[in-house]
């Protein structure tokens, strides 16, 4: 059995609003759907995030049709979860027309069954466990769902009750793990602990975390191997190819090569053969993260001059000045410094300052902020559309932590209906007490 795991496409995205970044989250997409094919695979996994945005443009519907489709003419099954980037609570999302039209099969809870040649579900009151089959081999899978829904009030992992781990058997899900989460933005913002887990599946094809991760079973104790691919294109600055810091002397990195191994942040996807999952390298637009220091004006001019010949053409660049000029800079000056060059994009950002700044050390965010403000940040930091979603959860979840305040809290939400009618929605759903449906798969015998 040999399977591709594809995570956190991000399709549509025009990073930097550029047509051309379209396109090369297009191209790399496409790539690695025919690498797929070309070797032979007999089913493929889209691991979340398949596309960039709930609704996404019908130019990136159009592309998403024509790529699945070259899977579909082979008869490969690509089965697929939603990511926070393209879920929806609409009874209709755009991953349901990708499987009406045959080019997706959907997994996880749903409202109404799946049976297919590849899915099959199981029952449980009013609602649907969908799996995917493929032979004899099982693929169980969950669309994004975050913290606060995902472990119950006494700390119990709800994942573990819905998914119990068995042989043969894959578990895809879109989520951070806070033990592969280190050096990532989810670092302290992790969706589930390696112990929520269930262990048992032989395969843990993740999504969500954009840096390739690898935990094997051997290291972690689990049955299987937990694996990332990252996202397919370099979605942000952390993800770049190179790095150069020029400060006294000129610092050249790739990161994507660490002699002749991989480097952390070489992008690609894998390839599964009888559960030995193997990285597939993709070849993407080159992406400098620069640094240049410099104590005047002249001296930054000077120093970007001399990197010139060490950024390839056609790539993007993020270029940041630092360092302490009287007067500070200002980057209109720098930007025509680089018309020259042959990049497809640059921009700047000035960290100049005028005076000279004392910073000891860095400060840690645990220093700062207590346990609870960082799990409400990390709550509150999910595009606004999630969270007026499912506000009313939220909000049960925010007073169980104000709980000796809680009457007086339900009383400022009472006074503020009377004067504004949204308000009092808000304070209806709050007396309702919402069940998602983890908690409805999970309380039904
Ligand atoms: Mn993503």
């Amino acid at each position: 059995m040999k399977f591709a795991h594809i995570a956190d496409v991000h399709l549509g995205r025009e990073q930097f609003q550029q047509p051309f970044r379209y396109r090369d989250y297009v191209e790399v997409f496409r790539k690695s759907m025919e690498i797929s094919i070309r070797e032979g695979v007999d089913f493929i996994l889209l691991s979340g995030d398949f596309f960039h945005v709930s609704k996404p443009s019908p130019k990136a519907i159009r592309d998403a049709v024509e790529i699945l489709s070259l899977a579909k003419k082979k008869d490969i099954p690509v089965f697929a979860i939603e990511g926070n980037h393209d879920k929806t609570i609409r009874d209709t999302s755009i991953y349901d027309l990708l499987e009406h039209l045959g080019l997706i099969y959907t997994l996880g809870i749903k409202k109404s069954p799946r049976e297919s040649e590849f899915q099959k579900s199981m029952k449980k009151g009013s609602i649907y466990l969908v799996h995917g089959t493929v032979g004899d081999l099982k693929i169980y899978g969950l669309r994004h769902h975050s913290r606060w829904q995902l472990i119950s009030k006494d700390g119990l992992s709800k994942i573990k009750h819905i998914f119990r781990g068995e042989k043969n058997a894959i578990l895809m899900l879109h989520q951070a793990i806070d033990y592969l989460a280190e050096g990532t933005p989810y670092q302290n913002a992790f969706d589930l602990k390696l112990s929520e887990l269930p262990d048992g599946f032989e395969y843990y094809a993740l999504g969500h975390i954009h840096m390739r991760k690898e935990l094997e079973h051997g290291k972690s104790g689990f049955s299987g191997d937990i694996i990332y691919p990252g996202s397919l294109e370099r979605t942000e600055i952390r993800e770049a190819s190179h790095r150069i810091i020029y400060d006294k002397r000129l610092k050249l990195e790739n990161l994507t090569r660490r002699e002749e191994e991989l480097g952390p942040n070489a992008k690609g996807f894998y390839i599964v053969e009888d559960f030995e999952p193997q990285f597939i390298e993709i070849e993407t637009r080159p992406f400098y993260n620069i640094t240049v220091r410099g104590n005047s004006k002249e001296e930054l001019k000077r120093k970007l001059a001399d990197i010139r010949d060490y950024v390839e053409r056609d790539s993007i660049a993020l270029v940041t000045l630092e360092g302490t000029v009287r007067g500070g800079v200002h980057v209109s000056e720098f930007y025509p410094l680089l018309d020259d060059w042959g990049l497809a994009y640059y921009s700047f950002n000035n960290r100049v300052t005028s005076e000279a700044v004392l910073i000891d050390r860095e400060i840690k965010e645990e220093e700062f902020f207590t346990a609870f403000e960082r799990e409400l940040f990390s709550q509150l930091a999910v595009e606004p559309k999630e969270f007026l979603k499912e506000l009313d959860s939220f909000l049960e979840w925010l007073l169980e932590r104000y709980e000796p305040k809680r009457e007086e809290k339900r009383e400022m939400i009472e006074v503020q209906s009377k004067k504004a009618p949204k308000a009092q929605k808000v304070e209806k759903n709050v007396k309702k007490k919402a069940v998602g449906k983890l908690d409805a798969w999970i309380k039904v015998k």
